[in-house]
């Protein structure tokens, strides 16, 4: 290959880069350029430089030089186009701080709306003179039966019923035995030991997890809360359950709230109610309550003939749904914040 031809084709190239470079408008394009000029496999330079061992050996000098001449060439066009990219996509990644622009409120967590509700509960029921106490969740059938005055053939106590722990259950083949332990069923546990620990009179509740393996629907889950209330002293009566019952679903449900009483049976309470409010055009069984019988007084060693109370035992769920407008108990329970995130407190 003649020198000239040499030179011109260098030159041929070092125009194209030049102009091609000054022309770059993104990053994208210049890397396409980056590999076709100076690519180390297929580049454009290497092509040429490949040329060079056709020409005579006299004239390589002169080549050679001139080759160096425009691979720096090359070499800066491309640095300089890389610093004018590069520095304007700088500029958008790393913006200077602009005071003036509103600032990201971060996102806050909320209460559950149970615990909102249960809060809630706690504050109007102190307000009625009522303090709070706790209860363990694992029970023993003392507690969750036998001081109920719940026999051992009570349908209330079938294994099938109840959620007796295998673990601490040696007693699993015989779950009526004293000493089996279980996840408790109500809240009406910690009614027995208050009676045990502390001294008369008392006005206490109690909210928490109470288990039962019922199917879930809209209005059942097998884990959910009770607030227990008990209420022990001289005279205490069945006008003053009532009114206390009264005066906190007004409280918390509003002053238009139909609430009606129904005789029912429990086995620690006699006379025994449940409790409804109407909502949606139906009763929704909110809560049992009554009278304290004399066998839960015996059982403790209370005379009842000196001492009389009642007691109340309500779904939490189903109060927190109704203030809520929440129509499915087990959207409390889907983990979902994007439903969670309407009940802020
Ligand atoms: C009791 O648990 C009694 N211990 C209440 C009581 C206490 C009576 C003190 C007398 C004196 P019951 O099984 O009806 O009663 O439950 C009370 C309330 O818990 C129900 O009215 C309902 O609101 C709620 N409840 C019961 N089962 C479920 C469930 N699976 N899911 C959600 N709420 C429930």
């Amino acid at each position: 290959m003649s020198l000239q031809k040499f030179l011109s084709s260098l030159d041929e190239l070092l125009d194209d880069a030049k102009q091609s470079l000054d022309e770059v408008g993104s990053s994208e394009q210049l890397e396409n350029l980056r590999v076709r000029f100076v690519g180390a496999k297929n580049g454009a330079i290497k092509a040429v430089q490949k040329l060079m061992g056709a020409i005579e050996s006299e004239h390589r000098p002169v080549a050679g030089k001139r080759f160096n001449e425009v691979r720096d060439a090359i070499q800066s066009a491309l640095d300089l186009a890389t610093e004018r990219l590069g520095g304007a996509s700088k500029a958008v990644k790393d913006p200077q701080m602009d005071p003036t622009l509103p600032g990201l409120r971060p996102q806050l967590g909320q209460l559950h709306p149970i615990t909102q509700t249960i809060e809630h509960l706690k504050d109007i029921m102190g307000r009625l003179g009522f303090s709070v106490t706790e209860g363990p969740e694992i029970e023993d059938t003392w507690h969750n039966f036998v001081a109920l005055n719940i026999p051992e053939d009570h349908p209330a106590r079938d294994p099938l019923d109840n959620f007796y722990l295998a673990a601490a259950s040696k007693q699993l083949q015989n779950p009526t035995d004293r000493d089996a332990m279980l996840l408790r069923s109500q809240t009406s546990t910690v009614q027995i030991r208050v009676m045990e620990t502390q001294s008369l009179p008392l006005r206490i509740i109690s909210l928490g997890r109470v288990y039962r393996p019922d199917a879930p629907d809209a209005t059942h889950f097998p884990m959910f809360h009770q607030m227990e209330g008990l209420w022990v002293d001289k005279n205490v009566s069945m006008a003053q359950l009532k009114s206390v019952l009264r005066l906190f679903a007004t409280s918390y449900l509003g002053s238009d709230v139909k609430v009606r009483f129904r005789p029912s049976f429990f086995p620690f309470t006699e006379p025994s109610v449940e409790v409804d409010y109407w909502w949606n055009g139906n009763w929704i069984e909110f809560g049992g309550a009554g009278m304290v019988d004399p066998n839960v007084f015996q059982a403790l060693n209370i005379d009842p003939e000196q001492w009389s109370g009642f007691a109340f035992g309500l779904g939490v769920e189903r109060l927190c749904m109704r203030r809520f407008g929440i129509v499915d108990i087990r959207d409390l329970y889907r983990s979902d914040v994007r439903f969670l995130r309407q009940f802020a407190s």
